[in-house]
């Protein structure tokens, strides 16, 4: 049985989840929290900044979300085109991952790490907040002559918690109707709903303060 460490609040735990999830790949969620203080040991050992998720299956242990689903996409494949095999959609799929993880979840995490400073900098939420809404239209643009590569790949497992949450700090601007509606969609599949229902009793711990919705 595949053993992903990680939380279900976390959105590079969601990541790694959707894809096991779409796959119906069979896997245990090993919590990583005080509560279960062996996992976060074996988490600090297995990766160079002790984050997670960590992937372990057997005997191979394999960090960093977007390894992890090319893993799963090369030793557990399914229905879900984790990697597409056409290349240019898989070119499409990698890249949309760099995106969403460096310029949607980045500022997104600064944003939330900056509500949880003694003092929050309104200059680092500033800042932060504009890198966001400057990926916004970049995804508003490239969305308007490309498609996102079919679900579940690489791309929309990364897009799904990085949307999610992103909108939470810095809501999506009517102007980008493109990925307003990627964001809606996404949250309307399983895998996702998924995500969400298992964070839920978590909500009330989100720095900025959860919306009432979603
Ligand atoms: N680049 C990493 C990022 C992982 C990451 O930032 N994980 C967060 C949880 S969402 C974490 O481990 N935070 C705890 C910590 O930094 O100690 C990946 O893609 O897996």
């Amino acid at each position: 049985m595949l053993e992903l460490y990680g939380h279900p609040f976390s959105s590079y735990t969601w990541k790694a989840r959707i894809a096991l999830l779409a796959n119906n790949t069979p896997h245990v969620l090993k919590m990583v929290d005080p509560g279960h203080p062996d996992n976060s040991a074996f988490v600090a050992v297995a990766h160079p900044a002790g984050k997670f998720p960590v992937l372990k299956d057997g005997d191979t242990i394999v960090i960093e979300s977007s390894a992890i689903i090319e893993y799963l996409a090369l030793t557990h494949p399914g229905d879900a085109p984790l990697i597409p095999s056409d290349p240019d959609d898989a070119v499409a799929a990698r890249m949309l991952d760099r995106v969403f993880d460096n310029y949607v979840m980045a500022p997104t995490t600064e944003i939330v790490l900056a509500h949880m400073a003694e003092a929050t900098d309104p200059a680092v939420i500033e800042g932060a907040s504009a890198s966001l809404l400057r990926a916004y239209g970049w995804l508003e643009n490239w969305f308007e002559g490309n498609l996102l590569p079919a679900h579940f790949s690489l791309a929309s497992c990364a897009a799904a918690p990085s949307l999610f949450y992103a909108d939470w700090v810095c809501p999506i601007p009517d102007a980008c109707a493109r990925v307003k509606g990627l964001r809606a969609e996404l949250l309307s599949y399983q895998p996702v709903i998924h995500c969400i229902d298992e964070a839920r009793p978590y909500r009330k711990l989100f720095p900025p303060g959860a919306p009432d919705r979603d």
